[in-house]
């Protein structure tokens, strides 16, 4: 792994490579920014994406880039695809869930295990959720204060499951269960589910509410993805569709992935967009804005912005 302190005071984040998928995890002192990484020479016109990267920060613009921290090459059973990412600590261990593509087809969520946020993470040797299908993608996983863990994913239907204590199993007797695609919880949306919901979840709890933020599509064909969100008084719902958080017209790809956390007293949203110079759907790069919830617990639409505040 190679180390890099760089300074970043503008979007995107990262300029030196396109990164994309943030998930940011505050750990101690430091946020920790975990992404994917979109190769510049494409296979197939498609996602050309082989490793996970991570970048840390103390105070928002000085960043060490901890590089390749996880990769396809240490995931025995997987040969592409390596997507969107989410990391948590549980007991002095990090976990970074992942979703890949398998060697025997279909995508699949794996598990690297480190002792250290930067890593190296190593692979369980097989995948924690393996429905078969397509939905099984962007896992974002969440403790809740009585310990029970929660693994969130999916597209196009919103799904989890019960993580065990070791956070590398989880509760087979309840199996993966089904959000139900309402438009009370996701808001009328594409022919897909019939609502807004797409991909990208993020799952995470303040001053006692549930947030479900995602990738949204809007009804009608070609659109590209915004973000929206869904608050719940219960972790696993029913989900309560709160509205937009980020609008399809600033977007301008057709992805776009959110990531929230709080840090030294400010709450951000990390994005990604096409901005940096060669930028397409497969040229992705990761962004942040600062943005404060309103007294009632909910979000307004955040702008993108182009500059990054030191705290
Ligand atoms: O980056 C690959 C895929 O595109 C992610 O898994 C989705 O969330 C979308 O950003």
């Amino acid at each position: 792994m190679s180390e890099n302190i760089f300074v970043s005071r503008t979007n995107p984040i990262v300029k030196s490579i396109y990164t994309a998928d943030p998930a940011p995890m505050v750990y101690g002192d430091t946020l920790y920014l975990y992404t994917t990484h979109d190769e510049d020479e494409l296979v197939n016109d498609f996602y050309t994406m082989n490793d996970w990267r991570c970048f840390s920060t103390k105070d928002m613009v000085n960043w060490t880039d901890h590089g390749r921290i996880f990769s396809l090459d240490d995931i025995e059973w997987a040969d592409a695809r390596a997507w969107a990412p989410q990391c948590i600590e549980r007991n002095g261990k990090f976990y970074l869930y992942c979703p890949v593509h398998k060697k025997d087809g279909g995508m699949a969520i794996a598990v690297g295990v480190a002792d250290k946020p930067e890593g190296p993470f190593k692979d369980l040797g097989y995948p924690l959720v393996d429905e078969g299908d397509w939905n099984d993608i962007d896992p974002t996983v969440f403790i809740d204060d009585d310990g029970q863990a929660y693994l969130y994913f999916g597209n196009p239907e919103l799904r989890y499951v019960l993580l065990n204590e070791d956070m590398i199993s989880y509760d087979e007797k309840v199996g993966v269960v089904k959000i139900p695609m309402t438009e009370e919880s996701f808001a009328k949306g594409s022919h897909m589910t019939g609502t807004t919901y797409g991909e990208g979840p993020w799952f995470y709890k303040r001053d006692g509410l549930y947030y479900m933020v995602y990738a949204a599509f809007a009804e009608g064909k070609n659109r590209n993805e915004h973000l929206a969100y869904s608050t719940s008084t219960s972790p696993t719902g029913p989900w309560v569709y709160g509205g937009v958080l980020m609008s399809e017209e600033e977007g301008g790809i057709f992805t776009n992935h959110p990531g929230i956390c709080d840090f030294k007293g400010h709450s951000y949203l990390f994005y990604h967009t096409g901005d940096l110079p060669g930028g397409s759907l497969f040229h992705r790069s990761v962004c942040v804005a600062e943005f404060k919830y309103n007294e009632d617990g909910s979000i307004s639409t955040v702008p993108m912005c182009d500059n990054i505040e030191e705290v």
